[in-house]
């Protein structure tokens, strides 16, 4: 991260937030007295809500959670005391609180803030997110270090209602039941994940809220206990403690009591002095504490609270603070309107479906990422949404294909990294036919790099009974997705990337392709470049950019990965003595690496030389808007001509510009 000019003036009035402006750390905030926090809260919610409509940014859950990190840092010595936020989107107050608010504008740009949490960004993000459920199990692993090293500090961790849709939230939770140490897991419950909770574990925090019996009991309890001066803390554990007993029948969070913690809530997570008397409270109880608070998600930003779709939690650019609506950007009027990927398959997926009633899909508790939504319209009965719990949607896929269905499981390429040994154990080693779509392939832009899709070529194509295709372009992307409903030998994965397509015209019919089989797009001489993907298209236009110079590449559309077309790889390895892939995947163990694997197999007379380009293998890409990033790793025309014009001028081998 920059250091801040001395003359830098951000894109608001800092002078318009009087209090915010005095804080830049948590020390600052901590000199207050609790009678300022409202106010500190209501301009840290300005504050997001002005700098974020002019840029842009996802800060619905943000906004929701103002309170809560404000409390936090208020009641806790932090960075001593660790916060460990989950999944990272909810983090904006979070950044304003610790130093970043001047930098707030940068978020989700080339070289400015991430949009996640990232240890180097600051001390206080102690510990990196971006993927969901992951707090539990980190505080709980930092705790235990505490302890071992016998230091003495609090562990918080702040998870979301949807992250608790995740199996490895229970996973931590049983084993902080088990080891006993003194940690706070504060659950913010807004009844959202990004789309509304449709699931039962939010059905049962819904409960919970509702069970106002022990509630009043409790508060009562509470209440009394703060009237009571000093003793008031010492009495409120005496009472957490006896009420052991009877918990099985007053106590609404039942649940995580069985699971060893001692369970606080459903509080108001809005009402900022309360959440500071209780992280206080909860500071003097040895064990594990779950502070259940209920929040509202967008808060603060009064189109998003108007309107009840997720749609205005994230702005995509500039945007009107009132009315909610996108302020145009001059030029932006009267360009082309290329479809998204995601949309194409959205729309396939539902023609699909309505012909062939075996179809069904299943998202991770992204409907409107994936477009799945569109099915959830069209066909109800035929859509699953299990939560963010990619491993399970996996196995339950396989599940329903043992009896006939054909799943179509869409998940972001990242995500699905949390599925892996599903794919293999319970769809691979069984030959089982589900589908994988997977969207966000390849660099995701903006997110960074907890969601470029940089491995999926590389982790799917390894397993033995698997078919790995990636679309050259929207339309194929559709006939693809035909082919793996059709093939139903085993599992296939489609996988393409984020945004817009390519706007090829498209086609209105299904074509089946041949596993297995690669197209030629352009015939030369020179050089051979094997594309894949979203690469094949840029590989046409850099081939048309070296015509100019006189260098005549031939371009294949390579289409699988698995089962590769050796038949065509055989062909050009006669033809060419230079051979290069292109892939927006990691260079290591992906396309180019199966091409190598291949080529170095055979008894050819004279083996071409090959080189691989794609994504760097030894650093992770950091996050930026798309074109920007390819730009900067060779991967559009004029950076692949580039490549390969060097790859033509070198004598032998490839030297330097090996990146494996
Ligand atoms: C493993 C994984 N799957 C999917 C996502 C995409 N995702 C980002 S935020 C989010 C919803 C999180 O909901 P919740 O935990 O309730 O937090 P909130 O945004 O409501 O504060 C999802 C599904 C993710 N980050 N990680």
């Amino acid at each position: 991260m920059e250091e801040l000019p001395a003359d830098y003036e951000g894109i608001v009035n800092i002078d318009n937030y009087p209090l915010l402006k005095t804080i830049d750390s948590p020390h600052d905030l901590r000199r207050l007295e609790p009678g300022q926090l409202r106010q500190v809260c209501n301009e840290v919610r300005e504050y997001m809500v002005d700098v974020i409509c002019q840029v842009g940014g996802h800060f619905g859950a943000g906004l929701g959670v103002v309170e809560l990190t404000v409390a936090a840092h208020y009641a806790f010595n932090t960075p001593q005391d660790r916060i460990v936020i989950d999944t990272g989107h909810q983090a904006y107050p979070h950044k304003i609180l610790t130093g970043r608010k001047e930098l707030l504008h940068t978020i989700r740009k080339k070289g400015g803030l991430s949009p996640f949490l990232k240890r180097s960004e600051s001390e206080y993000d102690v510990f990196g997110a971006g993927h969901a459920t992951t707090s539990i199990s980190a505080a709980l692993g930092i705790a235990t270090a505490r302890d071992l090293a016998g230091k003495d500090f609090n562990v918080v961790a702040v998870i979301g209602d949807g992250a608790m849709t995740g199996g490895m939230a229970y996973e931590a939770m049983n084993n902080c039941g088990l080891q006993k140490r003194k940690i706070i897991v504060v659950l913010n419950d807004n009844k959202m994940s990004i789309a509304p909770n449709v699931w039962a574990i939010s059905n049962y925090f819904t409960q919970i809220a509702q069970t106002t019996v022990a509630q009043k009991i409790r508060n009562r309890v509470w209440d009394l206990a703060g009237e009571m001066g000093s003793w008031g803390d010492r009495f409120r554990q005496i009472a957490s403690r006896l009420e052991g007993g009877v918990r099985a029948v007053v106590t609404p969070g039942i649940l995580f009591e069985a699971l060893g913690f001692h369970y606080f809530g459903p509080e108001n997570g809005h009402n900022v002095n309360k959440l500071v008397d209780l992280f206080n409270f909860a500071k003097t109880i040895d064990g594990p504490v779950l502070l259940h608070v209920t929040t509202e998600k967008g808060k603060g930003f009064a189109p998003a609270e108007a309107d009840a779709s997720q749609r205005l939690h994230a702005l995509g650019g500039p945007t009107d603070k009132i009315t909610g609506k996108a302020i145009s950007l001059p030029g932006a009027n009267g360009l082309k309107k290329v479809p998204k990927y995601q949309n194409v398959f959205g729309k396939a997926l539902v023609e699909i479906a309505q012909k062939n009633e075996r179809v069904v899909g299943i998202t991770a508790a992204m409907p409107d990422g994936t477009s799945l939504d569109l099915l959830q319209k069209e066909l109800p009965n035929r859509f699953f949404d299990v939560g963010i719990a990619e491993e399970h949607a996996v196995t339950f896929a396989a599940g329903m294909a043992t009896e006939g269905a054909i799943p179509v499981v869409a998940i972001y390429s990242t995500f699905l990294q949390r599925g892996f040994d599903q794919i293999v154990h319970d769809c691979s080693i069984q030959h089982l036919p589900v589908v994988f779509a997977l969207d966000r392939a390849g660099i995701a832009g903006n997110d960074g790099p907890t969601h470029h899709g940089a491995l999926d070529l590389s982790y799917l194509r390894i397993i033995q009974d698997m078919v790995v295709m990636a679309p050259k372009d929207e339309s194929e992307l559709r006939d693809m997705l035909y082919t793996a409903v059709q093939y139903g030998r085993g599992p296939i994965a489609l996988r393409y990337p984020r945004g817009e397509g390519f706007g090829v015209p498209m086609s209105e019919t299904f074509t089946e392709l041949p596993i297995g089989k690669s197209e030629r797009l352009r015939e030369g001489t020179d050089v051979a470049i094997l594309a894949i993907g979203d690469m094949a298209w840029r590989a046409v236009a850099a081939a048309e950019l070296l015509a100019a110079e006189g260098i005549h590449a031939e371009v294949i559309n390579a289409r699988f990965v698995k089962p590769l077309d050796t038949a065509m790889i055989d062909e050009i390895a006669g033809r060419f003595h230079k051979i290069i892939t292109v892939e927006n995947n990691v260079v290591a163990g992906g396309f180019g690496s199966a091409v190598l694997e291949y080529i170095a197999s055979q008894p050819y007379h004279q083996h071409p030389d090959v080189m691989v380009h794609g994504l760097p293998a030894n650093i992770f890409v950091e996050h930026g808007d798309s074109d920007e990033l390819l730009a900067e790793l060779d991967l559009l025309p004029p950076g692949i001509a580039k490549v390969v014009k060097r790859f033509i001028d070198l004598p032998h081998g490839i030297g330097d510009l090996v990146t494996v």
